[in-house]
């Protein structure tokens, strides 16, 4: 019989990692299907009354062929929990994916604040992080064109913080009261229902066209940070200003940036296109096979730190409000300082658990960290509650292990659904004349206390002045990237505008782009053929052209320069040359990368010498848009075989046209031309393997990610 879990523990469970066939499964007569009984090493199973189940195979029958019993307990038990197994998706972030780890702090921070994560050098702090895609419902692909959510809760010894943040630094919207507009709009159509995860719809752009706001994220968005090669490779951002305060009560204002270890990394949207159909999970796929290779991913937590006096003076220079989420303080103005690191080094053991059950709420702080009166920050704190009582059902979800804090926790709150925490003894109320034995009181020296800043005015539904300006910082960050980025910007918008059906929403969309670069907003007007070049908006704020770009903005200018946790997929075939194999697998592994072998069968290939070398992909179900790098090393005779292969061919002319970096022996050269990569084309960026040597120079170039220079 399974063992009695302990009140309030989550019950034991056998672990199901590895699948093992028991021998002492018998035939379940009499269709002659096999089943395993309890006996050698099972447990039984039972109800969840912990009642023994004598047949998991067949309802209780009167007669072999009669009708089902509504006596069927067991029966009626299961279906009954099955029928009742999901819970609400979340109603924005529904396709997310967590992980365990911790944060190791690097110094004392005791000037800044007296939050506890950083009250001592090396301290490490539980983390659970759960990354997400915000449009999308819960099934849907990982490589959409969409904002991350890069989730993070700190479980500290002074209680729980939440950092709920994005891999974008600045929002769509200045006031939480158009949240509901904002997703509504990025939804699938209500009529229809699509499309599914995607904003190239008319609703969603025209809501944005109408929200000038808006425009700073429309270029972000537009922008590669919208498809992240993997969450391993993007930044994080807490977008709010904050408020840090330190042990004597005072504050200094915050931005909180993650910064990967990794380098960032996007990949292109032909790809990402092709990356959902071939792998929707590739994004969760990663980060699970990652932590499972033991190379765990991890971020440095960076602050911007700055006073009350420096945000005020800002207003009047560079005219933004830090109380505004549409706008970033830029690195060059404010260096972001490297306090501590993040990593993540445990994968969930139950998806729904976790991942699922976990409940970020911007309202969890700690002593030492505060808010500030940023309008769409106060109305988050109202609305995660608010969400999680609803997904979870009831007040009780912090009693779920995910969401409980790790130190000790006192209080009088009672009852309730699920309720987990049972209160013992006759004191629920307070104040109160008992004893101490379950009795908590208040405690002004360790408790929460709020920045007492002075707050007065006229009661307003107003937007304040110092947000007007809608177009500058648009600006900076597209005057930031590269041409290369620049025009993935441009082609992501036509991409995007081509797919509104009403063709005066394209033309409010290009004239919001007139006030943030009129080289971007007339590329994308001739891309999307409109018959004339509309006015720029109108705008409450001219555009200044005095801002400097910051090279911070940009992914490619702040390339990793590694190949480390990168994957090549090596095309091979029967007779793949075995000493360019070792070769590249001793190079690949001296990096950090992955190598995974894509072959005609997934029963895998013999080399050169006679060794076997299972696949990992059949070369239909491993295109070229999974890796990195290629390598094609086929055999002569097997690269006539691939020839005549459409997905060999595929994986060939993406690989190319994706700009990868492509190691090729002199045999891929007939099947590099049937997918129309002729010898002329053959650029800097394919490297020929003739001998094992050669596979290191390969993997070194890879290290700029990708060949920008190919002319595709
Ligand atoms: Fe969220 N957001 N949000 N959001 N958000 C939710 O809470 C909301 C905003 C973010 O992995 C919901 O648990 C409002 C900004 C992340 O579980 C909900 C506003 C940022 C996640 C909600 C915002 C975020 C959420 C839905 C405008 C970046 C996923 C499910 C004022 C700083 C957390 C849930 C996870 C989830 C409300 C804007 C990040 C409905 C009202 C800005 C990463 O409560």
């Amino acid at each position: 019989m399974a063992v009695n879990p302990k009140p309030g523990s989550t019950p034991a469970r056998p672990p199901m990692t590895d699948r093992t066939f028991a021998e002492d499964t018998v035939p379940s007569a009499p269709g002659g299907e096999t089943h395993q009984m309890a006996g050698k090493g099972h447990e039984t199973l039972t109800t969840a009354q912990g009642v023994a189940v004598a047949d998991d195979q067949n309802s209780l029958k009167v007669g072999p062929r009669g009708p089902v019993t509504l006596e069927d307990f067991a029966l009626r038990e299961k279906i009954f929990h099955f029928d009742h197994e999901r819970i609400p998706e979340r109603v924005v972030h529904a396709r997310g994916y967590g992980a365990r780890g911790y944060f190791e702090n690097y110094e004392p921070l005791k000037d800044l604040t007296a939050a506890d994560p950083f009250s001592e050098k090396g301290l490490k702090t539980p983390v659970f992080v759960r990354f997400s895609t915000v449009a999308g419902n819960k099934g849907s692909a990982d490589v959409a064109r969409d904002v991350r959510g890069f989730a993070v809760k700190f479980y500290t010894r002074a209680g729980n913080w939440d950092l709920v943040g994005n891999n974008i630094p600045v929002f769509f919207i200045q006031d939480a009261v158009k949240f509901p507009d904002l997703i509504h709009a990025a939804k699938p159509e209500p009529d229809r229902a699509f499309p599914q995860a995607q904003t190239a719809h008319d609703n969603f752009w025209d809501f944005m066209s109408l929200m000038p706001e808006a425009t700073h994220m429309a270029l972000w968005i537009m922008s590669d940070r919208a498809i992240p090669r993997s969450f391993r490779f993007m930044e994080g951002f807490g977008v709010h200003t904050f408020r840090l305060v330190n042990a004597a009560g005072e504050s200094t204002l915050v931005k909180f940036h993650w910064k990967p270890k990794q380098g960032l990394q996007s990949v292109v949207w032909n790809e990402a296109v092709k990356l959902n159909g071939a792998d929707p999970d590739f994004h969760r796929r990663d980060l699970w096979a990652a932590i499972e290779q033991g190379d765990y991913p991890e971020w440095e937590l960076g602050l911007q730190t700055f006073t009350d006096a420096d945000a005020d003076r800002w207003i009047e220079e560079y005219g933004f409000d830090v109380l505004d989420a549409t706008k970033i303080v830029p690195e060059e103005l404010v260096p972001v300082q490297r306090v501590g690191k993040l990593v993540l080094n445990e994968r969930v053991d139950n998806f729904f658990a976790e991942t699922e059950q976990v409940a970020f709420c911007t309202q969890n702080v700690v002593p030492g960290i505060d808010f500030t009166n940023d309008p769409l920050l106060q109305g988050r704190n109202f609305s995660y509650l608010d969400t999680q009582t609803k997904r979870l059902g009831g007040p009780n979800f912090t009693h779920i292990p995910v969401n409980a804090p790790k130190c000790p926790f006192h209080n009088f709150q009672q009852d309730g659904h699920m309720a987990m925490h049972n209160p013992v003894g006759r004191v629920n109320y307070e104040p109160n004349s008992w004893g101490p034995d379950h009795n908590p009181k208040e405690n002004p020296k360790e408790g929460y206390q709020s920045v007492p800043v002075k707050e007065s005015g006229a009661k307003v539904r107003v937007r304040s002045e110092t947000f007007a300006d809608h177009y500058s910082q648009a600006r900076q960050f597209y005057i930031s990237q590269t041409p290369e980025e620049q025009t993935h910007i441009a082609d992501a918008f036509t991409f995007e505008l081509s797919k509104v059906e009403t063709p005066t929403i394209r033309k409010r969309m290009v004239s919001h782009l007139m006030n943030v670069d009129e080289t971007l907003a007339k590329t994308v007007a001739k891309q999307l053929r409109l018959e004339e070049m509309p006015a720029p908006a109108d705008a409450a704020r001219p555009t200044r052209m005095d801002l400097k770009p910051s090279d911070a903005l940009s992914i490619l200018k702040n390339g990793p320069n590694s190949f480390k946790g990168r994957k090549v997929g090596a095309l091979v075939t029967d007779g793949v040359d075995a000493d360019l194999l070792a070769g590249l697998m001793k190079a690949c592994k001296a990096e950090g990368a992955m190598l995974d072998l894509i072959a005609p069968h997934i029963g895998g290939v013999t080399d050169s010498a006679g060794k076997h070398h299972d696949a990992d992909e059949k070369i239909d179900g491993g295109p070229s848009v999974l890796y990195d790098a290629v390598a094609l090393l086929p055999s002569m005779d097997g690269a006539v075989e691939l020839k005549t292969m459409p997905p060999a061919r595929d994986f060939v002319a993406d690989a190319f046209a994706h700009k990868k970096f492509i190691a090729y022996t002199k045999a891929a050269v007939p099947l590099l031309g049937k997918a129309g990569v002729v010898p002329d084309d053959l650029d800097a960026g394919c490297i020929e393997m003739k001998a094992a040597g050669d596979a290191d120079a390969f993997v070194k170039q890879c290290r700029a990610l990708r060949f920008w220079d190919r002319k595709a």
